[in-house]
């Protein structure tokens, strides 16, 4: 016979399970779509997980100057030039397929070009400014041809955008258009009809040059940009397309350059931004670090770019901490991507033609990062990538299976023996590549 006692607490008990069952596997995002389960978000992120490696493109009329894009309005250059750079804005040597071809031969798998940036030029051929492409002597619609090159090719589109407008009159911060700039007499800003300018945009975007892989939003730290709002457009911009994948950049709570989201799963948006840095290793929230070629987003002229090997560590640090890399480039105000940028890009497919199985369709670890490199996985296979090799024996102690092969994708012979404290990997030096040397193992399971 059951107390009554005994009855209540396994009722409790019962409770409990159906929660942690139900409830706990549901992401809550975002007011209309806090329902969504993690196998269905899993399912709607994995082609951009696959995909690891993506090509990041702020471009506008501000290449012109060969300053930093939006940033250098009010500042390096005084608004009113800055604002009329437009008029001069005639980039002839454009190619969209030349672009998709250069990522695509730089094994990137998808592109995000800035759509509108913080300076409120718009790239594309829009009903609501004429502060747009079609304003221009060039008069071709950038992201009309770029999106149709994309679609020819399989390179799914993607598209950058600011919340936060210098320009457009609406957006209410004094501050806009940089330091000392205030206000013209008369305006009165009215943040609604701003939010409205914004949605006729992403309509704009997402259905007429859509459907796009991933809208990524920046520009959410200023005052006028509310919690409550992000919520909103999240939900408005998954109305537009279901399947569309929305960066953590609508919300308020991104921990800085970190990129990170300071409470955890809770996030508006599917996946964290570290900028210009490598994110930590997380297997639980996507991520997507962007990095420059070079040092600034917009392009510069002798910019200092990264080397190869630079680059590549970067990516293969980035993916062995389970995260993608969205790599940038700023084309030149004539419509080409620079030769010297063309080249670096170049040599990285080329890597990753050789090496791409241990990068493309992989997740990081199961070993988390190491003094002498970082892992990644797919079915049974684990690739060590070997960057800085170990004075002494490379060992592996937190193997959790049997290792039933060893092999070196980058050429040699690799040696693998069976001590007390796990597993020791030796490459002899001539066959290790100063770039990475990866190690493939085959697992029991
Ligand atoms: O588009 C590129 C840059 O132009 C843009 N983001 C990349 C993708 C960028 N916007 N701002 N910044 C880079 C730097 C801004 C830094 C700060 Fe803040 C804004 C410091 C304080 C406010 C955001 C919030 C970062 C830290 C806290």
């Amino acid at each position: 016979m059951m107390t009554r006692l005994m009855k209540l607490v396994s009722v409790a008990l019962l409770i409990t399970l159906i929660y942690l069952i139900v409830i706990d596997s549901e992401r809550q995002i975002s007011s209309a779509y806090e329902k969504e389960t993690i196998q269905a978000f899993d399912a709607r992120l994995q082609w951009w997980r696959d995909a690891r490696f993506g090509m990041f493109i702020h471009w506008g009329p501000v290449s012109l100057k060969g300053t930093e894009i939006g940033w250098s309005r009010g500042k390096e250059i005084p608004v009113e030039i800055y604002d009329n750079l437009y008029k001069q804005f005639n980039p002839t040597a454009f190619d969209a397929s030349e672009w998709v071809s250069i990522a695509k031969s730089a094994g990137m798998k998808y592109m995000v070009l800035t759509s509108k940036h913080h300076d409120g030029f718009c790239l594309w051929d829009t009903k609501t400014t004429a502060y747009n492409i079609m304003s221009t002597p060039f008069k071709r619609d950038v992201i009309r041809e770029l999106s149709n090159a994309c679609q020819n090719e399989d390179l799914p589109f993607c598209t950058y955008y600011s919340i936060l407008d210098w320009y457009h009159p609406d957006y209410n911060i004094s501050s806009r258009g940089g330091p000392g700039y205030s206000l013209p007499a008369g305006t009165s800003p009215q943040m609604d009809r701003y939010v409205s300018y914004m949605k006729t945009h992403l309509e704009e975007l997402v259905m007429n040059y859509g459907p796009l892989g991933v809208l990524w939003f920046d520009g959410e730290w200023e005052e006028p940009w509310t919690e409550e709002r992000g919520r909103d457009l999240y939900a408005y911009c998954r109305t537009l397309q279901p399947d569309l994948i929305i960066n953590n950049r609508l919300d308020k709570k991104r921990d800085g350059m970190e990129g990170t989201s300071i409470n955890g799963r809770q996030y508006i948006g599917d996946f964290e931004t570290p900028e210009q840095r490598i994110g930590k290793f997380n297997t639980d929230q996507p991520w997507e670090s962007c990095i420059t070629i070079g040092k600034q987003w917009a392009w510069k002229p002798d910019d200092e770019l990264k080397s190869l090997k630079e680059c590549i560590n970067i990516l293969v640090n980035t993916v062995g901490g389970d995260g993608n890399l969205l790599l940038n480039v700023g084309p030149m105000p004539n419509g080409e991507i620079e030769p010297r940028q063309v080249e670096r890009l170049k040599q990285i497919g080329q890597w990753l033609g050789k090496y791409g199985e241990s990068i493309y369709g992989t997740r990081g670890g199961p070993i988390e990062p190491q003094p002498w490199g970082v892992t990644t996985h797919r079915d049974n296979k684990v690739y060590l990538h070997i960057l800085q090799w170990p004075k002494e024996k490379l060992m592996l102690d937190s193997i959790p299976q049997n290792i039933v092969k060893a092999s070196c994708l980058t050429g040699g012979k690799v040696s693998l023996s069976r001590t007390d404290q796990g597993y020791e990997i030796l490459v002899a030096s001539a066959d290790r590549d100063p770039m990475d040397t990866i190690v493939v193992l085959d697992m029991e399971k």
